[in-house]
């Protein structure tokens, strides 16, 4: 496959075909066909979207270029962790049964005044921008996304915490008739909803990105529509998909994986070569969608950006 030694946005077929130009399928396929031109078909999910125009946004130049190439759609779109579908990676048809509108957002907790927000309210509050970024799975493998998506920082503003607010806490949709996984006897012990948490000064760096799109189109169910957060210096299990509320606490909430295996999935879960798995080595990982396997690094190469934040919190377990 070409698309996988691509450079991030140096052909990208996102923006030659984005699903907004093609609502009228047929006529641009035809047209396309008489230019000579590719066209690959994208998923439904996309056409019906009302936030679809949106897409693509503009490149934020200042994470144009991951480092490395971007894992073709196919593979991202198809290899997934979302357990409310099931455990196994190919949950992308399941995926598609969760209704994305309408989808409101609370946000609550330590706020001025709590509020419910319609996902395309609170589209039309924030300036969409596009990075790519490198994702690490606690797992140890790894992908390259191109992501639309707007600051944790943005949110953050909206919502109007008070001083009181020292995590934000996130949680996922609970619906047992929807989403399998949920459902008691499947997995009922799995504490639902799945819940992630981090700190405000984590939400206030540059690199914390709450997620809407994907290669130049909304985001993808089987990927965390409509909304998620991406935090690429954590683990991947960090970066909640389908979220429904943002609580701000004055308490450091539990996260989902926490409750489970406190031991294993911690907090803090910084990417870290060093620090194994107590199941695995954590030194390298495969890269999705190739037969690469590459070292680790810290904070999965993002020590720049974030490690501040770490400065006086080696007594805590940082990195698991
Ligand atoms: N609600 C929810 N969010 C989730 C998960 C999940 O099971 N449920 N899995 C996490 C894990 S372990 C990873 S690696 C990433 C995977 O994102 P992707 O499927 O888009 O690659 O989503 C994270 N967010
Ligand atoms: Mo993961």
């Amino acid at each position: 496959m070409q698309i996988l030694r691509r450079k991030s946005w140096e052909i990208p077929e996102s923006r030659v075909t984005p699903e907004h130009v093609f609502l009228n399928r047929r006529s641009f396929m035809a047209a396309a066909a008489g230019a000579g031109v590719m066209v690959a078909a994208g998923p439904a999910h996309a056409q019906a979207d009302p936030s679809a125009s949106l897409y693509p946004a503009k490149v934020n130049p200042a994470f144009a270029d991951a480092g490395r190439p971007v894992t073709a759609e196919e593979y991202n779109t198809t290899f997934n962790n979302y357990y409310e579908f099931g455990t196994s990676k190919r949950i992308a048809a399941a995926a598609e049964k969760l209704p994305i509108r309408p989808w409101s957002i609370v946000l609550d907790g330590e706020v001025e005044k709590p509020m419910t927000l319609g996902i395309d309210d609170l589209l039309k509050q924030v300036t969409l921008e596009d990075r790519v970024y490198r994702h690490r799975c606690v797992e140890a493998w790894s992908m390259v996304v191109p992501w639309s998506g707007f600051p944790v920082s943005k949110l953050v503003e909206i919502a109007k915490p008070t001083s009181n607010a020292k995590y934000l806490r996130f949680e996922t949709f609970n619906l047992p008739e929807i989403a399998a996984g949920q459902q008691p006897g499947f997995f009922g012990a799995y504490p639902w909803p799945y819940v992630e948490g981090m700190t405000m000064a984590e939400a206030m760096n540059d690199l914390a990105l709450m997620v809407t799109g994907a290669y130049g189109k909304p985001v993808p169910k089987s990927m965390g529509a409509p909304l998620r957060l991406h935090l690429p210096w954590k683990y991947g299990f960090k970066s909640i998909k389908g979220i429904v509320r943002v609580s701000f606490t004055a308490q450091r909430p539990v996260s989902f994986w926490e409750q489970l295996q406190a031991s294993e999935y911690g907090f803090w879960a910084n990417v870290n070569p060093d620090v194994p798995h107590p199941r695995w080595s954590q030194a390298t990982e495969q890269v999705l969608g190739t037969d690469e396997r590459i070292p680790t690094l810290l904070f999965n190469g993002y020590g720049e950006q974030v490690a501040a934040l770490y400065a006086g919190l080696e007594a805590e377990k940082l990195y698991m």
